[in-house]
């Protein structure tokens, strides 16, 4: 592995990249667990999350980001600022790319990004999502990406099928400097399970809803309630931002709601391994999104450093 092989090393990896590369579901199965909720529609992640690895020589703290993107709204503006703030935080950044698709506008402009950083971290580069690709599309595309960054590896990798993620971290692991774990071995992430639970109920929202609805929707946690060992009472509100968003959100006779919540239910019960009674209301909250007071209160306020 690395030359102080009984030297404990601990850092920080800050995961960027344009949305929907797949940052989040790499971030899950090198932590080995699931954490950071997927969507296959862009913008799922809107704030920084950690998702921490430990073994025996290494303690990775991966800072899971939004994919950076040209914001269209004061959210759009915060979720861009995490990112950038992860850039420079980190010990190594991992720059993920989508292997799916030739190299898109926000891919350059990530590259001017951190070209038009001073001593930035070291940077490695992942080319995701490879089980799509044949082997002369893979050569075609890592020259593509390979030619942002030329000076950088790059590491063709699958979250799907697991393919290089082993190198991936193998290669990560000489930039952990050395010293104490961060944090306790058997916490794998920053979040608690109300937060969790407040992002499953975001996927279930992005998973059923179309265009702009999903992305107009923020979820405030309003009960979280044990019911013995085994059962849990949770109730939220969805906030968009007009009434006929919340049409949509409801659905006729209430059915789109009911959806939503059985999906959530689903996944809060699989994680937590409780009976979950989940009860959701909707309320409109007048372009929140380009509310500062709105976004402070709904856990989306700018950092302040
Ligand atoms: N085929 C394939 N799909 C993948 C792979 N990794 C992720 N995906 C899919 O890509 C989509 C986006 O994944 P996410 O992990 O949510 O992407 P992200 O970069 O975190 O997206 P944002 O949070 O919106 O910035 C989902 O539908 C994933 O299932 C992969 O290795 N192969
Ligand atoms: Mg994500």
């Amino acid at each position: 592995m690395t030359e102080n092989n009984n030297e404990f090393r601990a850092g920080f990896v800050a995961v960027v990249g344009r949305p929907n590369v797949g940052k989040s579901t790499v971030m899950n199965r090198l932590v080995g667990q699931t954490i950071a909720a997927v969507s296959s529609k862009p913008q799922m992640t809107r704030k920084q999350q950690f998702g921490i690895y430990t073994d025996d020589q290494v303690q990775i703290v991966f800072i899971d980001t939004p994919g950076m993107h040209v914001a269209k709204h004061k959210l759009g503006d915060a979720m861009n600022q995490a990112a950038e703030i992860a850039l420079m935080d980190g010990d190594a950044i991992l720059w993920i790319v989508d292997g799916g698709l030739p190299p898109k506008p926000e891919d350059l402009l990530i590259a001017d990004r951190i070209h038009g950083l001073e001593n930035h971290p070291p940077l490695i580069m992942a080319l995701n999502k490879t089980d799509l690709l044949s082997n002369t599309e893979q050569e075609e595309r890592v020259q593509q990406f390979k030619n942002l960054m030329p000076d950088v590896p790059l590491i063709e990798i699958s979250a799907y099928s697991g393919e290089n993620l082993n190198v991936l971290m193998e290669t990560l692991i000489p930039y952990m400097p050395v010293g104490e774990p961060f944090y306790d071995k058997d916490q794998v992430t920053d979040f608690y399970e109300r937060d969790i639970t407040i992002e499953l109920i975001r996927q279930a929202v992005m998973e059923n809803l179309h265009d702009e609805v999903p992305h107009a929707v923020a979820v405030r946690l309003d009960e979280y309630a044990d019911r013995g060992e085994d059962k849990a009472y949770i109730s939220a509100t969805l906030f968009v931002e007009r009434d006929s968003q919340k049409g949509i959100l409801i659905g006729k006779s209430g059915s789109m709601i009911k959806e939503i919540g059985m999906l959530a239910r689903k996944e809060i019960e699989q994680l937590t391994g409780r009976q979950v009674f989940l009860d959701l209301r909707v309320k409109v909250h007048k372009n929140w999104r380009n509310n500062p007071d709105a976004l402070k209160l709904m856990g989306y306020g700018a950092h302040e450093d």
